[in-house]
């Protein structure tokens, strides 16, 4: 008998699949197409547990899917760009060229070794030239349907990474990446127009019953959508008009002040030679200078300042001050608001300060309260509201609508929340923005055939506040395409989110350098059926990839809008509960696992210490034990490598092979349903253990051909979780074909029933006598049974039942006094 010696038999496997390039992606269109993807990993320098956990998961699925007839696709790549290389260059002054790529070496190195099964033909990096040619072929494809453009505007500025951010950035009024308070800075910058799709992508999470509902809530509330009516004022002695974004127009009579963003269009224009404009200045300028979050959170103090104008009640005609105040954003809806402070928390709370009138307009079921302590929000009947008077506040609000919609001064309106992508950055390792600026011309896009624009090697990292790209003359000084006259290049990089945007398509035609990928083909493989990542990116990368296929889709580029089919979100990995990850430092390191274990137990360990979307806890004793189970079941083919080899046919005549057999089936059964239909790996690892526990069990007497074929089962089913020591067997066995091409086992339901069962009989709980009987029997049919036997009759002789349990297919317990 030969000891189980992870180290040997994995490297001597992963040589052979390499030889035999085993994982080459197959095409065969009689065969239906699964798409396995994991999101790419940034190449940090190593690997940590985080990933070995979502790897191996992929890696299951798509063996699985592989050995149930599917062509499958199953690629890796990297997510090169970001700010980490350009950090460490400007620490360690190696240029993130060399040190990115040093990176991918080693992590790939890694990869192989937990015997992950990637077709490495597409594997794709984005930092390449081949690469970023598409993405900026792509940001063309964007400017040229008008959704790419360039605005001065007010951004989120990390003072740290000395770069913008887009608002999926910002979290918690800190930068994503290192947490440092974000602050606005006026800058002209491109985005793209992700606001053009919002109402798309919020509509059609509804037909992604494959993702998560927690992603999915969050998206929608990300996108936010209000619905409601845009209400124009006019201001009293001027030609100018004031429209507010209200979702209560029924509340119209209560309205008893405006309130403008201070960054609104028309307070310049109204304070302008005003006795109080440079105290109204001042007053901007200190709103300005808080974050976005301290403005719109509730327990704020909200400050506001009259300034000299009034507005005219569209249908009252009444006179209504006009403020500014730093609760209203000059981002959402049109950055103006009616204050109704009888109806809404914030305008009573503003009003209350203000000493601005109250007016109630709606009375709830409850009447209203002699002293208005606080707004109210409840529905109810129409009050001081002229015409409509009397109705319900909802039928009020749609008559209200129309009325001022056939007056020309209302409509009804959806506002979201979303705002357009800022992709300019400011930094070096990104893809040149592939635009031009001509004195002569304005902005003038490279032409296509002219792509890539390479990013240039000789920049100056560490000059704060300005792009690496703008100290190279030469890159920066360009001629205009368009007229031939002297020119600049954009110095700006795209946001990375960009590049990982669309990397799931170019995996199809990742060797191709004369498309962005073959639609064709792209057709035939996506959506992707299984993508598998972190929960992090619910409203940045899964919401940039679905707007980017939906403008493909536009495009005529692809057949499909969704690019994502079902989502598995995986939880963490963390130990005693803190997250481990780059950001803690490799507390446990893979290599070391690897090394001490063997890829196989560290794969095996992490598929069974948690549902996947759960956070699995590292312990010790839980890779010694998967290490235990890897090592039983080494032994228990080893053992009997005589009954394997005479094989024979399976004689099933006696309680023992019917038992057995039906373990067989019962894990074949399992393990299917829980890896291709219920993604639950931990489950079917244990349907496993019970398996090779039924055969450890199974008497010596009893037959062996049928325990030759479940050790053979037991080795198939726990293929994709442990590929190394399950093909070293596998060939132990004396089988030629390699496991990766053979079908996964199919179960019969037949042999999921016994005939007989047997039920263990008890009397105040104590054990005693076993009875068999038919499957089919019913419940009444044992307890007569147990009752009638000559041996109960004895033991109850002279006393009382008082209560009979029947458990089905398990015992009998008689209550007896
Ligand atoms: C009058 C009113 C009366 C309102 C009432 C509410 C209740 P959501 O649901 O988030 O879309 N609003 C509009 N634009 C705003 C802005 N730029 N900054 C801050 N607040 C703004 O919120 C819509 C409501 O938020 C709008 O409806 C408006 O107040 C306010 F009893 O108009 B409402
Ligand atoms: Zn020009």
């Amino acid at each position: 008998e030969r000891r189980y010696a992870p180290a040997e038999i994995e490297q001597k496997w992963q040589s052979h699949w390499e030889e035999t390039n085993a994982f080459a992606t197959e095409s065969d269109p009689n065969k239906p197409y699964y798409y396995a993807l994991e999101q790419f990993p940034y190449p940090s320098g190593r690997l940590h547990m985080g990933h070995v956990r979502v790897y191996t998961i992929g890696d299951v699925v798509a063996r699985f899917k592989k050995q149930q007839g599917f062509n499958v696709l199953h690629p890796m790549g990297w997510d090169a760009f970001g700010m980490p290389a350009e950090n460490f260059a400007i620490k360690h002054g190696v240029h993130p060229n060399v040190s990115t790529y040093e990176n991918i070496e080693f992590m790939t190195k890694q990869q192989k070794e937990l015997g992950i099964s990637y077709d490495w033909s597409r594997e794709l990096a984005t930092c390449s030239p081949d690469y970023y040619k598409w993405t900026q072929w792509l940001f063309q494809l964007f400017y040229e349907r008008d959704l790419a453009y360039k605005k001065k505007a007010a951004v989120n500025w990390c003072p740290e990474c000395s770069t913008v951010l887009a608002n999926e950035q910002v979290e918690d009024g800190g930068c994503w990446r290192c947490g440092t308070e974000v602050v606005k800075k006026d800058l002209e910058q491109w985005f793209f127009r992700i606001t053009e799709y919002a109402d798309r992508l919020r509509g059609d999470l509804d037909n992604l019953p494959g993702w998560p509902d927690k992603v999915k809530t969050m998206q929608r509330n990300w996108i936010g959508k209000s619905t409601g009516a845009d209400i124009t004022f006019k201001i009293d002695g001027s030609d100018e008009a004031v429209t507010v974004f209200t979702t209560r127009p029924d509340t119209l009579f209560g309205v008893s002040y405006l309130v403008l963003a201070p960054e609104h269009e028309l307070v310049q224009k109204l304070i302008a030679g005003q006795p109080r404009e440079a105290e109204i200045k001042a007053f901007i300028d200190e709103v300005r200078k808080t974050s976005e979050i301290e403005r719109t959170s509730t327990d704020a103090e909200k400050k506001g300042i009259h300034i000299d104008a009034s507005a005219l009640h569209p249908l009252t005609g009444e006179k209504l001050p006009i403020l500014i105040a730093n609760y209203v954003l000059p981002d959402y809806g049109t950055g103006a608001v009616m204050g109704v402070p009888a109806h809404d928390e914030r305008d009573f709370e503003f009003a209350s300060k203000y000493e601005l009138p109250i007016q109630v307009v709606i009375e709830p079921e409850s009447g209203v309260p002699s002293e208005l302590n606080a707004a109210i929000t409840d529905d109810g009947i129409m009050i001081n509201s002229g015409d409509f008077n009397g109705l319900h506040n909802r039928e009020a609000l749609v008559k209200i609508v129309e009325q001022l919609e056939s007056m020309g001064v209302g409509k009804m309106t959806t506002s979201f929340r979303l705002r357009d992508w800022l992709i300019s950055r400011q930094r070096y390792w990104g893809a040149p923005i592939p635009m031009i600026t001509c004195e002569a011309c304005g902005t003038v896009p490279v032409p296509k055939d002219q792509l890539p624009v390479l990013l240039p090697e000789q920049v100056d990292f560490g000059v704060k506040g300005k792009s690496p790209l703008a100290t190279n003359d030469e890159f920066v000084n360009t001629t205009c395409p368009s007229c031939g006259g002297p020119a600049k290049r954009e110095t700006d990089t795209m946001d990375t989110f960009i590049d990982s945007s669309w990397y799931y398509l170019r995996y199809i035609s990742a060797q191709d350098d004369t498309v962005v990928f073959d639609t064709e083909a792209v057709n035939k493989w996506l959506p992707v059926d299984k993508y598998i990542g972190g929960i992090e990116h619910a409203v940045l990368h899964l919401l940039y990839s679905r707007f980017f296929t939906k403008v493909l889709y536009d495009a005529g580029l692809v057949n499909f809008e969704e690019p994502f089919e079902s989502l598995l979100t995986q939880g963490m990995v963390v130990l005693n509960g803190a997250k481990m990850s780059k950001s803690k430092g490799n507390v446990v390191s893979p290599e070391e696992i690897i090394e001490k274990y063997g890829a196989d137990t560290a794969r095996v360990f992490m598929l069974f210490a948690a549902p996947p979307d759960r956070d699995l806890e590292w312990s010790d004793q839980g890779i010694e034990g998967a290490h235990r189970f890897l090592g039983r079941v080494w032994r228990m083919v080893e053992s009997h490598l005589d009954i394997i080899q005479a094989g024979g046919t399976p004689n099933i005549a006696g309680e023992a092979e019917k038992k057995m057999r039906m373990a067989m089936h019962a894990a074949i059964k399992k393990v299917t349903e829980d890896i291709g239909e219920r993604y639950q790996f931990n489950t079917a690892i244990s349907a496993i253990m019970e398996l090779v526990n039924a055969i450890y069990a199974y008497p010596e007497t009893a037959d062996a051909a049928l325990k030759a074929e479940a050790i053979e089962i037991a080795v198939r089913l726990l293929y994709p979780a442990a590929p190394h020591i399950t093909s070293e067997l596998w060939a132990v066995m004396g089988k030629q074909e390699s496991l990766i091409k053979v079908e996964w086992p199919a179960f019969d339901e037949s042999a999921l029933v016994l005939d007989e069962i047997e039920y263990v009989v008890q009397i105040n709980g104590k054990v005693r006598d076993k009875l068999v009987f038919p499957a089919a029997a019913t419940r009444e049919e044992v307890e007569a049974a147990v009752l009638n036997s000559e041996k109960v009759h004895a033991l109850v002789e002279g006393k009382t039942i008082k209560k009979v349990i029947v458990v089905p297919n398990k015992l009998v317990n008689l209550v007896i006094a």
